[in-house]
């Protein structure tokens, strides 16, 4: 069974959001085109307390782009975003929500954070997704979403770990790119990996 993945495809992650993903409202077509392709469609969702260890409010004197430990590992320091409950953390409204069979919320400890729909950043806890995937004997997960360097990257990353067949979907991506060629590192690194490299156009055609 092949599921496809749609990684935090929020409010806050597009454009006038809160931590905007440059052209990250680009990836909403593809994610509906793609649902409509796949017989089982899961959505990850950032949803954070207030006051999540990865604000940068939530560290005197800390701004956005500062590292700090937190939870045992290294955390990069964001404006406060995908607030549980707040309009920022809905699904963008163009995304045909109706198609998605299960949200995976991560994010959810208050001292550490969770870039990968699996695990928590430091690999403690586990989300259901991983169980979920089982249950529908799921064994190869097509990732694409928001964004390509940090959420997409090590969920694409867990799913191999995890011993899924794990297909990157490009076109469906778009990333921060803090460091420029974060995002061309970030599949890069995936491609080396085992993540196989497609696009929409593969998979729609
Ligand atoms: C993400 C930074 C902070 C993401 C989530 O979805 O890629 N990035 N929280
Ligand atoms: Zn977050």
């Amino acid at each position: 069974m092949e599921s496809l993945i749609l990684v935090d495809i929020q409010n806050d992650f597009l454009p006038g959001g809160a931590l905007p993903v440059p052209r990250g409202d680009e990836v909403i077509p593809v994610a509906n085109a793609l649902m409509r392709k796949f017989g089982l469609v899961v959505a990850t969702a950032d949803w954070h307390p207030v006051g999540h260890v990865s604000f940068a409010s939530s560290h005197a004197g800390r701004k956005p782009g500062d590292v700090v430990m937190a939870g045992g590992v290294e955390q990069v320091l964001w404006p406060d975003h995908c607030v549980q409950g707040t309009e920022g953390a809905e699904f963008a409204p163009g995304l045909d929500a109706s198609r998605i069979d299960r949200i995976v919320y991560k994010g959810t400890d208050p001292e550490i954070d969770s870039y990968s729909g699996f695990y928590d950043n430091g690999h403690r806890r586990s989300t259901e997704l991983h169980q979920y995937l089982l249950s529908r004997k799921v064994d190869a997960i097509y990732v694409m979403g928001l964004a390509t360097d940090y959420c997409v990257k090590y969920t694409a990353l867990d799913g191999i770990a995890l011993g899924y067949t794990v297909y990157l979907v490009t076109d469906g991506c778009r990333g921060v790119d803090v460091n420029p060629g974060d995002v061309d590192r970030a599949i890069q690194e995936m491609a080396e990996s085992g993540v196989r490299i497609v696009t929409s156009a593969d998979l729609l055609g």
